[in-house]
Parts: C-alpha cells; sequence; structure tokens
C-alpha cells in the first residue's frame, strides 16, 4: 500500500448551481440520513448567494460558485495542513476548483478526473454556460480569470500531471481546450477495447508524480448501475471497474483527497446509486488494499 494511513476529513456541499439542476443539493443529506456510519461527520459548507450578472450567460451563478469554492479550498487546505485526506462529497463537479485549490497550494498535485464528461470547456466554449462543465479547464489556468484565481493567483495544476479517465461526451470545442492543454484523455471506448489493467498501467507509467488527487464524477459509471447523476451518459464503468480503478490508484499514488460529486439522489432508481456512492465512499475511508 503505497498511501500512507491518514485520518480523513470529510466535507459536504450541497452546490447545484454549476449544473444548474435541482436535485444535486440533497445529495449529502440523503447519504448522511441512510449512512451515518459513513457520513455521519461531514462539515458542511453552505451557499451563501451572491449578486450574479446575469447577462453572463456563459457563467452562470459564477460568483455563488466562487465563493463556495474559496470557503471550501480555506477548509481543505487547513484538513491538510493538519495531516488529513479531505474527501469532499457533492455537489456538482464545479465544487473541485475549491477541493483541489486547497490541496495544491500545500501539496504539488496531479489529477485521475474519472468522469463521463471533460470537464475542460471554458467560457469561450461552453455550450451550457454551465461551470460544472469547466473546472478542470479552470484549474489548469484556461477560462475566466476570476475564477482561475480562486483561492489563490493562478493554475493550480500542470497539465502533463492531468489524466482524464472514462469519457464519452466530450463537446467539439471542448476538444480544442484539451488539445491546447495537452491533457491525456482515455475515453471509455478505449478502457473496453485494452482492457483496464492495461489501461490502469498506462496511467502508472504516464503519471510521474507521486500526490494524486482523484475527481470521482459518479456519471462515470454506467447509468445502468448509477442512474442517479444530473446529466447520465450510456455506457461506462461498471461498479466493479470503479473499485478496481480505486484500489490501483491507492496502491501505486499517495492520494492526497478525493472528490466524490453530481450524485443526485432525485434521479435515483431503487437507491442503486447512493448505495454504490457508499460503498465507493467506505473503500476511500478505509483502502484496504
Ligand atoms: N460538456 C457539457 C455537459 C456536461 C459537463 N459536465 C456535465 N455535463 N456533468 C457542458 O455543459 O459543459
Ligand atoms: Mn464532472
Ligand atoms: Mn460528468
Amino acid at each position: 500500500l503505497y498511501t500512507e494511513k491518514m485520518k480523513n476529513k470529510m466535507f459536504a456541499v450541497p452546490m447545484n448551481l454549476g449544473a444548474n439542476k435541482a436535485g444535486i443539493e440533497f445529495g449529502p443529506e440523503v447519504l448522511e440520513e441512510y449512512f451515518p456510519d459513513t457520513f455521519g461527520e461531514m462539515t458542511y459548507i453552505d451557499i451563501e448567494k451572491q449578486r450574479e450578472n446575469f447577462n453572463e450567460w456563459s457563467l452562470k451563478y459564477k460568483n455563488t460558485i466562487l465563493n463556495t469554492c474559496e470557503k471550501l479550498a480555506t477548509a481543505v487546505n487547513e484538513a491538510v495542513r493538519d495531516g488529513y485526506r479531505p474527501i469532499t462529497i457533492g455537489g456538482d463537479h464545479s465544487i473541485a476548483l475549491g477541493s483541489i485549490s486547497g490541496v495544491a497550494l500545500e501539496k504539488e498535485v496531479g489529477v485521475v478526473w474519472i468522469d463521463a464528461h471533460g470537464d475542460m470547456n471554458t467560457d469561450e466554449t461552453t455550450m451550457s454556460g454551465n461551470i460544472h462543465g469547466m473546472p478542470l479547464a479552470l484549474l489548469q489556468g484556461a477560462g475566466d480569470r476570476d475564477l482561475v484565481n480562486c483561492f489563490y493567483e493562478g493554475a493550480k495544476i500542470d497539465s502533463k500531471n492531468v489524466v482524464i479517465l472514462g469519457a464519452r461526451d466530450l463537446d467539439v470545442k471542448e476538444r480544442d481546450v484539451i488539445e491546447e492543454l495537452g491533457v491525456k484523455v482515455i475515453p471509455y471506448d478505449e478502457v473496453v477495447h485494452k482492457g483496464l489493467d492495461n489501461v490502469l498501467d498506462e496511467i502508472r507509467d504516464y503519471l510521474k508524480i507521486d500526490n494524486i488527487h482523484i475527481s470521482f464524477d459518479v456519471d462515470s459509471v454506467d447509468p445502468e448501475f448509477a442512474p442517479g447523476v444530473s446529466t447520465p451518459v450510456r455506457n461506462g464503468f461498471t461498479p466493479e471497474e470503479m473499485f478496481k480503478t480505486f484500489r490501483f490508484l491507492f496502491k501505486n499514488y499517495s492520494i492526497t483527497s478525493v472528490d466524490i460529486v453530481e450524485y443526485n439522489p432525485v434521479n435515483d432508481k431503487n437507491e442503486k446509486t447512493m448505495n454504490f456512492v457508499n460503498d465507493l465512499t467506505e473503500f476511500v475511508l478505509n483502502p484496504n488494499v
């Protein structure tokens, strides 16, 4: 086990403005109600509504998202300095701007971004204006200046230390941003063709950095197993593949921090997604690899 046993500290961010869809904000409280042993000690970051410029359609709810991410970054940063591994439960994926900024001030981290999407849009390429489609670009310094400068000025991660795993819904112009920054993308198709074991070995050869932050979007998993997300995309990982991926990452890297985002209880069926998110979180809290 490469990752040392670390104390965990959990944060809950009931944010839905980055997805501009209702339901995701209930994720943390539903998890806490059903699984108090796993989620009973989360520190909630509350969402203080800021005044917004609604003419800026390409950056919906920018001010509230930025304010929340700065608060999350401050809390996460303190946890890292105190020797904890921060685990952030969303909420939509925009909050990764905060969690990763908080970690990155203390440690140089690479990022494994597990997602059906790339989240590599900027305000110039987005077709939705939803900020949850942008955090990975922002963290590399691409996009809106105010958001890029969240918590501290400039880029938080180096593009060569980033892998997007499981993508199967990238926007056309988003692909240009990915190419310009030189981010490695392993689409889910490639996982199917090469086999997960080979793809994981490839990641280990590619990511030459010890510290890794895992940003896990629940929509990376096949909606057959995890329908409770805001933007389902067909195909995707099985739960077993995701456990294998997490086990691999915890075994081969020092996992500094983890996000688990985009769980939407309103869209769930038979509590499948809720149970999966609980099982995965239990692994993260106690990674017996
Ligand atoms: N790429 C699209 C869709 C999307 C991104 N992330 C999610 N959906 N969850 C966008 O809006 O930027
Ligand atoms: Mn995402
Ligand atoms: Mn996604």
